[in-house]
């Protein structure tokens, strides 16, 4: 499919006087023979799996990405990260909960990373927020991407009413990337916990996603048991390119919100600041309901508009209650960086 872009293109450029007039001659049926030349092989390259992706993906040029000058110097982490290394034995030991750390360092570099639903996801050197590795994560253009864009972590035990998952994740967007929906709603899911009722049928996700371009805020919460959306930050709060920054999204599981005398309360920070917390939106439709794992992207809404990628590091999923606490007293992974090695 490159090849054949790359072709189109060559024979654009070379020959455009030759191409404009091999149009103006051309007949229907000829036409629709080189749409279905160049659609099948997009349409098989969607649906394939990750060798077919790769093989696109390696076909773009990473100049108009900026990643061929890959910034592995420490000092510009400084700004977003905690001097201090967190212990991850300093999570909470006195409840039952699980902690997963993915720090990308161990994989073979070009291999998929850990991922479910995850086959354009693979452990990269190109640029690292800490131990020299992290996850480039990539899309095709026009492509939706399940499957291959982003990908799903399964809760080790599954989460029910009372309990509490935090997910934090460090982010790169490369200069140029356009982390904008277009189409499907015009907004892009960015980080999610699903959930599902006791018959294990779908229930919705609480979502957080990266709001519309032309929207007031930059990004968006919703539980789609519920269908209210709640503006999260304002524009400048959106992504910067070429470097790294930390989200963070914490729900508290239960069918009632805090204000109408339940518990459900969700916390959304950007580098270890709160942007927002929600405390009259329930994360459960009913008080059986559960969470079984979470995504990171996984379906860019109306198609990606560019074939691009970008990288996240040092994702932290817990719900064993973090040591710091944000300036409100809230407990919080924060910005600390965390070594995957010790929960293994
Ligand atoms: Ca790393």
């Amino acid at each position: 499919m490159g090849t054949i872009i790359a072709l189109l293109i060559n024979m654009k450029n070379k020959t455009l006087s030759h191409f404009k007039s091999f149009f103006r001659s051309i007949n229907l049926k000829t036409l629709f023979v080189l749409l279905g030349f160049v659609w099948v092989p997009t349409l098989y390259n969607s649906c394939a799996g990750y060798e077919a992706n790769q093989e696109i993906l390696k076909s773009v040029d990473l100049d108009t990405n900026q990643v061929n000058e890959p910034n592995n110097d420490a000092s510009d982490t400084t700004d977003a990260t905690n001097d201090q290394t967190p212990d991850n034995n300093e999570f909470d030991s006195s409840n039952d909960g699980w902690l997963i750390v993915q720090d990308y360092n161990n994989g073979a570099v070009g291999e998929k990373a850990q991922f479910d639903a995850g086959g354009a996801s693979r452990y990269s050197d190109e640029v690292s927020l800490e131990g020299g590795q992290s996850c480039q994560m990539g899309i095709n253009a026009g492509a939706t991407g399940f499957g291959q864009w982003g990908g799903v972590i399964s809760h080790p035990e599954t989460l029910y009413e009372g309990d509490e998952l935090w997910f934090r994740v460090y982010t790169y967007f490369p200069e140029g990337f356009d982390y904008f929906s277009y189409g499907e709603g015009g907004r892009l899911k960015f980080l999610r916990m699903h959930v599902e009722n006791s018959q294990g049928d779908n229930r919705g996700y609480n979502d957080i996603y990266i709001d519309g371009k032309n929207a007031s805020s930059a990004f968006k919460f919703i539980y789609e048991g519920e269908q209210r959306w709640v503006n999260l930050g304002e524009k400048s709060l959106l992504p910067k390119f070429n470097q790294w920054e930390s989200y963070e999204f914490y729900v508290k599981f239960h069918h009632k919100s805090k204000d109408d005398g339940g518990e459900a309360v969700i916390r959304f920070w950007k580098n270890g600041e709160l942007i927002k917390e929600i405390t009259n939106r329930k994360t459960l439709v009913d008080p059986t309901d559960s969470s079984d794992r979470t995504h990171i992207f996984t379906y860019w809404n109306g198609g990606s508009p560019k074939t691009q990628f970008m990288y996240i590091d040092n994702l932290v999923l817990t719900s064993k209650t973090p040591p710091d606490m944000d300036e409100f007293g809230n407990p919080y992974v924060g910005t600390g960086i965390y070594q995957q090695e010790a929960t293994q």
